[in-house]
């Protein structure tokens, strides 16, 4: 143990240098603070349906696609066999009714012919996609069409719900860094008829591809699970032409279709180059070079 003098002695010379010390990280402080700390300014390059994108996880997009264009659409769809069984083939296309009650799906419609093909990098969504799930400004920049596919529902069709960001699944993920969209898949759901009430429309939970939690009605299988309908959700109306633009991780289903004929939409999900998924089973060679 030291003496007690000792201790005083170090006590007086801390204290008769203090000042000093202090004056010295003082100096330091205000010689650096203003040079190196600038205000960073947040990327602001967005546009309302950016803006609600970002909020809600899915955005409208009016009059998307022309009158022409529709009819050319409707008319490849007047024209789809009839009689193709779950699981054949028409040319490159794919009869894969993904979830039974929710009606015929057209796997690989983008092969169904020139209408279908002029969908792929169209105007009214292409920049939109590059921007929110085409790695935009990076070395891996580019975007994969996952299945996309012609889908008719009929009366009694629906599509559970489904989704949702609280696995915080790489696949679906929604995510912006540092002012950039990087989010895995988009969705554009194309209206080739009107979809109203009783017409089968998407349903989509706002703000739930940021859930941290599971929705309660899944954990509590309540009443009206199958149907899609969900507390929170909102059923999505399109005029022919509107197209739905929603992020995979929103959680989204589609009502029940009670009213009579058939909702008609084309969908065809956009990714991020290192997401890619197949439903079906491709002529790889046909895409290669
Ligand atoms: O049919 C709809 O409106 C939604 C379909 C859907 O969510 C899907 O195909 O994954
Ligand atoms: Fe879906």
């Amino acid at each position: 143990m030291k003496p007690e003098k000792v201790w005083q002695d170090e006590i007086i010379f801390f204290l008769d240098w203090y000042p000093f010390l202090f004056s010295v990280v003082d100096e330091i402080f205000t010689t650096v603070t203003p040079t190196t700390i600038t205000p960073t300014t947040m990327n602001q390059n967005i546009d309302l349906i950016d803006y609600h994108f970002d909020l809600n996880g899915f955005a409208v997009l009016k009059n998307a696609v022309d009158i022409e264009h529709l009819k050319e659409l409707n008319n490849a769809f007047d024209n789809f066999p009839k009689d193709l069984a779950q699981g054949q083939w028409w040319g490159n296309v794919q009869r894969l009714d993904n979830n039974g009650v929710a009606g015929l799906e057209l796997q690989n419609i983008v092969e169904g012919g020139v209408p279908f093909e002029k969908l792929i990098d169209h105007p009214s969504w292409i920049n939109r996609l590059q921007k929110y799930c085409g790695e935009e400004n990076t070395y891996v920049e580019g975007l994969f069409i996952d299945e996309c596919f012609a889908s008719v529902r009929r009366t009694g069709g629906f599509f559970p719900m489904h989704s949702g960001g609280q696995d915080g699944i790489v696949r679906n993920q929604f995510r912006v860094v540092n002012g950039r969209f990087r989010c895995a898949q988009v969705n554009i759901l194309l209206a080739l008829t009107d979809v109203g009430p009783g017409d089968g429309g998407t349903m989509v939970i706002p703000g739930s591809h940021k859930a941290n939690f599971e929705h309660p009605d899944i954990l509590a299988k309540t009443h009206g699970e199958e149907k899609g309908f969900r507390a929170g959700s909102v059923e999505v109306h399109l005029k022919v032409g509107d197209a739905l633009m929603f992020v995979d991780a929103v959680m989204h289903g589609a009502s029940e279709r009670t009213n009579p004929g058939e909702r008609r939409v084309v969908s065809r999900p956009l990714k991020s180059p290192l997401e890619s998924r197949e439903v079906g089973d491709w002529d790889v060679e046909r895409y290669m070079g």
